[in-house]
């Protein structure tokens, strides 16, 4: 499959896992009848701030491949906000954007979040995929530090950092290989997880490929690490789901069933399905319901040739 494909399948398989899911938000667990029948309505398929988070970054890229200048990043996230608040953020970014209004730099007003400690959440992870398209991202030590400098301008924990290596990894190893089966997903996972620095990310990774390993079905790897917002919960949850799926709806539906953070977790599944298998099994009149359809995919082919 061209790499162009597979990149057309991160953006538009983050937008549908985000939207698809974005109406099951904090449920604890969702009956896959009731996203098959949200899959079969019609009209607009809005996405929420994963999704918007990843399109300003997706348009930086282009004019700024190194992310040479965070801060300009983040003023691209804080005019984004300021004009479509109501995408369902998190309470962290905003405060940001007010600390740096009031003369901080990024990074250090998202070093001052939650006590100094710097928000643990998933809005740096949910958003990266887009770096995993940049050829330059097929080195894992590129994709690892733009995951990073873009993760710091509102997320400066260590898992939140973490979380967003991985997908960003991911993605990188999934789009730039040619044929992509059951068995280069599950080594492009397990060579991310060795990759990361030791802590709560790389322990749920872990945790989650033996379940997987050992028969175990996605819903019960993806129950032992949680499905909240915290960046060592959800990302280890996407990427179960990743693990125990063959296309992208499937794997977005199946993400969606474990309940929580649906939207992102679903978001961070879709964009690793997109890169492993593209959108030809996902039917168009779906991926026509999705709200900026045509921007998501000039964005991707434009970021697979940079
Ligand atoms: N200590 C305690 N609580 C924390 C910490 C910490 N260090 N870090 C985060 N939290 P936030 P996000 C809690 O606000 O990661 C949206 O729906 C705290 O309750 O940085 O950008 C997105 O789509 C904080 O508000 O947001 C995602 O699905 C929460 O974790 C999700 O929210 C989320 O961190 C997270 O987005
Ligand atoms: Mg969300």
């Amino acid at each position: 499959m061209p790499r162009r494909e597979r990149a057309r399948g991160v953006l538009l398989g983050l937008a549908l896992g985000d939207a698809l899911g974005a109406p099951f938000e904090g449920r604890s667990r969702v009956a896959r009848g009731q996203v098959e029948a949200w899959r079969d309505a019609r009209g607009l398929m809005r996405w929420t701030d994963d999704t918007h988070m990843a399109l300003t970054l997706s348009r930086r890229l282009l004019v700024d491949p190194d992310l040479a200048d965070p801060d300009a990043l983040g003023a691209a996230f804080a005019r984004a906000y300021t004009n479509e608040p109501w995408r369902g953020y998190g309470s962290g970014p905003p405060q940001v954007f007010a600390l740096v209004e009031e003369g901080l730099g990024f990074e250090e007003a998202a070093g001052s979040l939650f006590g100094g400690s710097g928000s643990f959440g998933n809005g740096a992870a949910m958003r990266v995929a887009p770096v995993g398209l940049l050829s330059a991202a097929s080195d894992p030590v590129v994709a690892a530090r733009l995951a990073a400098i873009q993760a710091r301008v509102t997320h400066t924990h260590a898992d939140a950092v973490d979380g967003a290596t991985v997908i960003a990894q991911v993605v990188a190893g999934l789009t730039v290989t040619d044929r992509v089966g059951g068995d280069e997903v599950q080594q492009v996972v397990r060579a991310t997880t060795e990759r990361l620095p030791v802590g709560a990310v790389r322990e749920r990774l872990v945790e989650v490929m033996n379940v997987v390993a050992s028969g175990g079905v996605p819903q019960e790897a993806a129950a032992r690490c949680g499905t909240g917002v915290a960046a060592a919960a959800s990302v280890p949850a996407a990427v179960a789901a990743l693990l125990g799926g063959r296309d992208p709806l499937e794997v977005v539906t199946a993400a969606i069933g474990f309940g929580g953070d649906t939207d992102t977790i679903a978001a961070m599944a879709g964009a690793m399905a997109g890169a492993a298998w593209g959108l030809e099994r996902v039917p168009a009149g779906l991926l026509d319901r999705l709200e900026a359809r045509g921007e998501l995919e000039e964005l991707a082919v434009a970021l697979s040739s940079t």
